[in-house]
């Protein structure tokens, strides 16, 4: 047999592009359009990611009042290990670009319980999983890297099947989906989860709204410039004609929906035309707002019932110190 990573070679690291660069423009038109239909108008929080915008999220996962992050990382400091026993998978497959130190701590639980086969970093942005895999190729050499460019919400069924995989899907990325959204992304990840497969989720705990206003509303302004951020995006990616100096950032607590709402403000009345959306208009009064994110907060019990609703099993759940932040380790029941 021959060797297929001779010594010397570069290790494996593959890109599959399941999504084209046009399909998803396509589909985040459409998604604009239709949050920009509803009353208040709301846009996608895709577009707080560009280059500047990936730069100020940086920023703020390193600011005080902003705590998931770091307590995310601090329960995978904590816990790897034990998580990696429970789902001992040999393939880990990330939703989404992980942020470096995420995947090395899992990584690196999971290959103390064996071999991996494979890492398998999903994301909709091509750069993004060239910096991952580049990342993880360099820090564990010989662990065949296949990066998926993909709509995870449409590309489910097509992921490397391979024996016992955990999907991760971190950074309590599933709070910016609505209840509808997050129940059939749910029930999709079930449905193609084998009963070798595990599921790991990180989800951001209720709190005060002291704490979880000031964690979307800090000092320093660096979330403002973000948000704020999203309309030079939209001129520039949608033709809209955003007179940016005319909203301001707010973040409000949305006790009966459980989550942060971001909001940019309309300091007098605005009409907002978006060229690329065929010429879609909205108004905007004085005062009133585009929603621009959700960020729901849940409690470990109501993960647990999520999770139950589409048939699978609570296998473990852990917390940081502080109890801000929570992961919970899911999979068929045996
Ligand atoms: C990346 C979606 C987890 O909801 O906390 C941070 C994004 N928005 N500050 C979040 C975000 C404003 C973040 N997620």
């Amino acid at each position: 047999m021959s060797d297929p990573t001779p010594a010397g070679a570069s290790p494996g690291f593959t890109i599959d592009v399941l999504l084209s660069e046009d399909d998803w423009a396509e589909h985040l038109r459409d998604e604009t359009l239709a949050g920009l239909r509803e009353d208040p108008p709301s846009t996608p929080p895709v577009w707080f990611y560009d280059a500047a915008g990936s730069e100020l999220f940086d920023k703020i996962t390193l600011l005080d009042e902003y705590y998931p992050t770091r307590a995310e990382r601090a329960i995978l400091a904590a816990h790897a290990d034990e998580i990696a026993t429970l789902g001992s998978a040999n393939s880990l497959i990330e939703l989404g670009a992980g942020s470096a130190d995420k995947t090395r701590l899992l990584l690196q639980g999971l290959a103390a319980g064996g071999p991996l086969q494979r890492y398998v970093p999903v994301d909709c942005s091509q750069p993004a999983l060239v910096d991952a895999g580049a990342r993880v190729t360099r820090e564990f050499p010989g662990l065949p890297v296949e990066a998926i460019v993909a709509d995870f919400n449409a590309h489910l069924p097509h992921f490397p099947r391979g024996d016992r995989r955990m999907i991760a899907f971190l950074g309590s990325t599933i709070g910016n989906f609505t209840p509808s959204a997050r129940a059939s992304f749910l029930q999709d990840v079930a449905m193609h989860l084998a009963p070798a497969d595990t599921l790991l989720l990180g989800t951001d705990l209720v709190k005060s709204p002291e704490r979880l206003v000031a964690a979307y509303n800090d000092a320093a302004g660096v979330t403002a410039d973000f948000n704020r951020n999203s309309m030079a995006v939209m001129n520039r990616q949608l033709g809209a004609d955003f007179e940016i100096d005319q909203f301001r950032h707010d973040a409000v607590w949305n006790a009966e929906d459980s989550r942060i709402e971001m909001r940019l403000v309309a300091d007098s009345d605005q009409r907002v035309v978006f060229d690329g959306l065929g010429g879609h208009a909205i108004e905007v009064l004085a005062d009133g707002w585009i929603r621009t994110e959700i960020s729901v907060k849940f409690t470990q019990g109501q993960v647990a019932t999520e999770l139950s609703e589409v048939g699978l099993d609570v296998v473990g759940q852990w917390t940081d110190p502080d109890g801000d932040f929570l992961l919970t380790l899911a999979a068929k029941p045996s």
